[in-house]
């Protein structure tokens, strides 16, 4: 009823993330006047994006309306996240996956972004030193910690893995149980044993493969893009 959707709109424009998330999804069920709220509370909120603006956009993008779509292609043709780049480097095909909650190829692309910003040589070995990642520029690590975030309500980022490794007093082994990386003596296998979907444990994603050690990821959750 109409005021069953002015109310959830009254809601959505000032509630919590925790509480816009599901109103977002109820307005998406409503059909065309649901989603023209979502379409007002991305224009209004685009300024700083949020999982709640993140989670409105991909509801508009796959709600397959000729209408929305063009409003998205007009407004937001790189999404809600500016792609921004010290080093020349296109993020679009990650936000691209995000959107599309293709989780696992976007994990791929956020190593791949990983080995294109350390260079030449990490390209073709095709993983990374840490002392690599201690020169990554704090706005490409922003800018694929906020991909990750924006559009996975809240739940996945390397900021996100970061909190919860402070909040564990930097313990790994701690924190690979936390994050479902690992389960008593056994590493969780890649690419199967992983979970691709919003189900996952806040911090699943994106992966660091430990086969080499800790030293990569340590150097990514200590560097100085998350204290600025
Ligand atoms: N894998 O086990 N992993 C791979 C993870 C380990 C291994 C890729 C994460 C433990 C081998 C990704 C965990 C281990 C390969 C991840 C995990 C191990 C591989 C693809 C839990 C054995 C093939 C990208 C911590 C005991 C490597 C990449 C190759 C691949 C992620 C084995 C994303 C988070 C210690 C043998 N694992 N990895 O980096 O060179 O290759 O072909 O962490």
């Amino acid at each position: 009823s109409p005021d069953q959707l002015t109310e959830l709109q009254e809601k959505l424009f000032s509630e919590s993330l925790k509480k816009q998330l599901p109103i977002i999804s109820e307005l998406a069920s409503f059909g065309e006047v649901g989603l023209e709220v979502l379409r007002q509370f991305l224009e209004q909120e685009s300024a700083s994006p949020t999982p709640a603006v993140g989670e409105a956009y991909i509801e508009l993008y796959q709600a397959n309306s000729p209408k929305f779509n063009q409003f998205l292609a007009d407004k937001f043709p790189q999404g809600v996240v500016p792609l921004k780049s010290e080093r020349n480097i296109d993020y679009s095909p990650l936000q691209e996956a995000l959107v599309k909650r293709e989780f696992q190829e976007a994990d791929r692309l956020t190593l791949l972004k990983r080995c294109e910003l350390a260079g030449e040589q990490a390209m073709q070995r095709k993983w990374i030193y840490f002392t690599e990642v201690e020169n990554f520029p704090s706005t490409d690590l922003k800018t694929m910690d906020q991909l990750w975030y924006v559009y996975s309500q809240g739940k996945f980022g390397f900021s996100v893995q970061r909190k919860l490794w402070l909040s564990l007093g930097k313990d790994f082994p701690k924190l690979w149980e936390k994050i479902a990386w690992k389960k008593g003596n056994l590493w969780t296998r890649y690419p199967n044993e992983f979970i691709w979907d919003l189900s996952a444990p806040v911090g699943h994603l994106p992966l660091s493969n430990q086969l080499r050690g800790v030293r990569e990821f340590a150097s990514l959750l200590s560097h100085p893009a998350w204290q600025e």
